[in-house]
């Protein structure tokens, strides 16, 4: 692959460095609204500075897309990499509508194949995976509940909707992939950062009802005051099975059990970033992306829209959504 477009933040800067250091690819174009910023990742890289995100999508020169802009732009994007027949790495949300969402699933669909992964980057982290792969092994049998809790440091300003959409969404996906089967209800309840603002968030919980009789709770905490937590746990028939929430070393000394924290998402997840990037490069020179779809981003998104309509209304919401195209059914 000779060229990705890149808008850089924080996430932007990660893969940027993440794809010059995956075999079979190379950073060629990079864009970002911050100047600055897109010609300090650029330079790391050896490649060129764009400031039109459409105009490098239908270069002839770019093979693929990474979409790491603001979350607002990311349905606009995806939808002229789809028509532009160019494969495209999305990170979440894929949008920050159903509608939005769903004019990205139909774009796809005109295209009549795979050309959208959405960056649920859990799928690659071990722990999850290796949940994953037990779960499907039913070595605890049917899974009756999912609990899930999503523990940021602290997020100026965060507001229960963007709370959702921006980083619960990930929580939904999780739920959705490792419980295998769709979220049919939920019911949000929040405690606001700022009690003069009662859409601040500062924590919250999602309860789920899933088409198959499961139920769950996604727990999230908008500052945690020790550092960054991603913690899963399923009750089945016959067991519990958990993600071991950190690798680092058990300190014991001076009467003292200790364990680091990583601070952030970046170094939590520095292996399932550096792991989604390789497998997505290898796929689509292969022929098309097999991480999460199109219809994984949508679904998502139905989920976080009923959590919003759960918010407003104070009761329990019903995901709705459209019937899952042929092109998303498990092969
Ligand atoms: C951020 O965008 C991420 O994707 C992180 O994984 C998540 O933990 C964080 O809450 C989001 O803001």
């Amino acid at each position: 692959m000779k060229k990705d477009l890149l808008q850089v933040g924080v996430i932007g800067a990660v893969h940027a460095r993440n794809i010059s250091r995956t075999p079979g690819a190379a950073v060629a174009a990079v864009m970002d609204v911050d100047e600055a910023r897109a010609g300090a990742v650029a330079s790391d890289c050896g490649a060129t500075v764009y400031s039109d995100a459409a105009e490098l999508i239908v270069d002839p020169a770019v093979d693929a897309v990474l979409i790491a802009s603001p979350d607002a732009f990311h349905a606009e994007q995806a939808i002229a990499c789809i028509e532009a027949g160019k494969p495209v790495l999305c990170e979440k949300p894929m949008a920050t509508t159903v509608a939005d969402g769903e004019r990205v699933l139909r774009a796809e669909l005109a295209a009549g194949y795979r050309l959208a992964q959405v960056g649920f980057m859990r799928v690659y982290d071990r722990t999850h995976a290796d949940l994953y792969d037990l779960l499907a092994q039913g070595e605890i049998g049917r899974a009756l509940s999912f609990c899930g809790e999503h523990i940021n440091p602290w997020r100026a300003g965060a507001t229960i909707d963007r709370a959702i959409v921006n980083s619960l969404i990930h929580d939904i996906h999780s739920a959705r992939w490792l419980m295998g089967a769709e979220i049919s209800q939920v019911f949000v309840q929040w405690v606001p950062s700022e009690p003069d603002r009662p859409r601040s968030a500062r924590y919250a919980i999602a309860h789920l009802a899933f088409a198959d009789g499961a139920i769950g709770t996604l727990a999230w905490n908008g500052d945690s005051g020790y550092g960054y937590e991603i913690l899963v746990k399923i009750t089945g028939e016959t067991g519990t099975a958990q993600t071991v929430g950190h690798v680092s070393p058990v300190l014991r000394q001076g009467h003292t059990v200790s364990q680091d924290v990583t601070p952030n998402w970046p170094q939590r997840f520095a292996q399932a970033y550096i792991d989604e990037v390789q497998i997505w490069v290898d796929a689509i020179r292969a022929g098309e992306p097999t991480g999460p779809s199109a219809w994984d981003g949508y679904m998502s998104l139905v989920v976080a829209d009923a959590c919003i309509r759960s918010v407003e209304s104070g009761l329990p919401a019903r995901a709705i959504g459209i019937d899952r195209p042929r092109l998303y059914s498990p092969r």
